[in-house]
């Protein structure tokens, strides 16, 4: 049985993805981290510890203490945080990072680290984004991403650590809330229409950009570590996308629930030009033949099971 630590665990995807990995491999197995201290429904299910990713004598002493094997490393700050401090956003993402793959290098462990959409940048092909591009980020964020990416790669083929990771585009779950990124309004606006029933978007009404349910969001990330390695040609960047929205087309998705739900605008620069930057629509071909990625969730269902969840 796998044993396993996360890190970064209390965010929007953790909060999901601890309880699939205690379920599938026990809880016992699974060690709970994140900088900050966590709720009950966490705490009291299986081992949490707080644990600060960046400090890599307590992440190397967390990994031998709980005898970890494989490490999901979510500790992250995100791009609209990122943008209005990129000296933290270097230094966390950076530094948690390096501690991860240091000691996963002197324990033999894998790794899963997720890159993003925001990985990409002005210069790279929009529509369709190939796996393999131009990787020119105008973000912190970004730039930390693409560095991670190529991390992750050299700590395989330099030390043989079993790297592997997607590149996440925006992600929608109820739940924990969004950490601060770019892609916050497509979770936002099922808040605000199933409380409120109108909507102000911080993005502007055509600005497409790629999103995926989280539930296929922890398929993907299950996925990928129990993938074939013989298979694996790209291991640690792996387009993977669900879906494409607009605030206009996912507005139309909810009215056809809450036919009297409004959305308007009140656009923030920074974000519109993060979203600027990013692609429309990223190639997903090469997860779908390495490791047979295929989401279950289109817009239409997982506007279907948003709504339901918040309405309950
Ligand atoms: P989040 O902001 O919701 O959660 C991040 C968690 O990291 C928080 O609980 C925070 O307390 C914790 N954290 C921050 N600094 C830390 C530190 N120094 N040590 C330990 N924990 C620390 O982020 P998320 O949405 O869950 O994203 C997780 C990862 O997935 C990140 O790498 C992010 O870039 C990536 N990703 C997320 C999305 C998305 O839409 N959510 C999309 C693409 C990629
Ligand atoms: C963000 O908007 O920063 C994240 C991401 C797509 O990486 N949701």
């Amino acid at each position: 049985m796998k044993r396993i630590l996360i890190t970064g665990a209390g965010g929007q995807i953790g909060s999901w993805l601890a309880p699939r990995l205690r379920d599938l491999y026990g809880a016992a197995n699974v060690l709970v981290t994140d900088v900050r201290h966590l709720g009950p429904e966490v705490t009291e299910a299986g081992p949490f510890q707080v644990l600060d990713a960046t400090d890599a004598s307590a992440v190397a002493q967390a990994v031998m203490g709980h005898q970890a094997d494989t490490v999901y490393h979510l500790a992250a700050i995100l791009s609209a945080t990122g943008e209005n401090d990129p000296g933290l956003a270097w230094r966390v993402n950076m530094s948690s990072l390096e501690a991860v793959l240091e000691v996963a290098r002197e324990q033999a462990c894998a790794v899963f680290t997720p890159s993003s959409i925001g990985a990409f940048g002005p210069d790279t092909p929009k529509d369709p984004t190939p796996q393999d591009t131009i990787m020119r980020p105008a973000t912190m964020y970004g730039i930390t991403k693409v560095a991670g990416e190529l991390l992750c790669d050299y700590y395989h083929t330099r030390y043989g650590v079993d790297t592997r990771g997607v590149r996440f585009p925006g992600l929608i779950s109820y739940g924990a809330p969004p950490g601060g990124g770019t892609t916050d309004w497509a979770v936002d606006i099922f808040y605000k229409a199933s409380s409120a029933g109108r909507y102000t978007c911080f993005l502007g009404p055509e600005s497409q950009l790629d999103m995926m349910y989280m539930p296929d969001a922890i398929d993907a990330l299950v996925g990928i570590m129990e993938a074939d390695p013989e298979r694996l040609v790209h291991r640690n960047a792996f387009n993977v996308t669900a879906m494409q929205l607009t605030p206009t087309s996912l507005a139309a998705e909810i009215q056809k629930h809450i036919p009297d739900f409004e959305i308007d605008y009140d656009v923030d620069p920074v974000r519109q030009s993060i979203a600027d930057s990013w692609p429309d629509r990223i190639d997903d071909s090469a997860a779908r033949e390495e490791w047979d990625w295929s989401p279950s969730f289109d817009a239409a269902a997982m506007t279907v099971d948003m709504l339901e969840h918040l309405t309950n």
